[in-house]
């Protein structure tokens, strides 16, 4: 993480362990966890296991760092929708505008041990497994480099509660 953006601590908020392919269409993963600016927080993606063509891996979207496509750009207007109907509205609208354009997308059937990372403005989805329910074990851990403030797509800053972190070494803390 360090060679991607040079910080010294990252604070982690969010791991996931998946033992089969969740079906995620294209999505941006700020709208969970973001910095403020936007696009420092980063999604690492943790096979447990040797991946095939058959697991349901997940895929990018390659895209600049900090390109933000805003709610106005994709003619949603701001609104007091629930949090949740504003997410599947904002993700869907995405997902239409870039499938327009036919876009590449980058994946790695990984071995154990490898990573993947994205940063928190990169659509990515999971590509479909087969069978279905096919073991897919791997961890998703959600991180921000510790000296940027939290934020999300929509809050920026965020005044959260205290940001109360437990640190675990002299690389990283996970939030309480
Ligand atoms: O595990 C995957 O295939 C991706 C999951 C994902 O993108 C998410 O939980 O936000
Ligand atoms: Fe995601």
């Amino acid at each position: 993480m360090a060679e991607l953006d040079g910080a010294e601590h990252y604070t982690i908020h969010q791991t996931i362990l998946f033992v089969a392919a969740p079906t995620t269409a294209i999505h941006i993963d700020s709208w969970t966890l973001d910095t403020a600016p936007h696009g420092f927080a980063h999604t690492v993606w943790i096979p447990l296991q040797d991946m095939s063509h058959e697991s349901g891996v997940p895929c990018v979207i390659p895209w600049p760092r900090n390109k933000i496509v805003t709610e106005a750009e994709l003619e949603l207007a701001a609104s007091d929708l629930p949090f949740g109907e504003r997410y599947d509205r904002y993700q869907q609208a995405l997902s239409r505008k870039l499938l327009g354009s036919g876009p590449d997308v980058a994946t790695s059937f990984m071995r154990k041990g490898d990573f993947m990372v994205w940063s928190s403005l990169t659509p990515h989805c999971t590509l479909p497994s087969r069978p279905r329910y096919v073991k897919r074990l791997s961890l998703q851990v959600l991180l921000r480099p510790t000296h940027l403030p939290w934020g999300n797509f929509v809050i920026q800053p965020l005044q959260w509660t205290p940001d109360r972190a437990e640190q675990v070494s002299d690389r990283f803390s996970f939030l309480l």
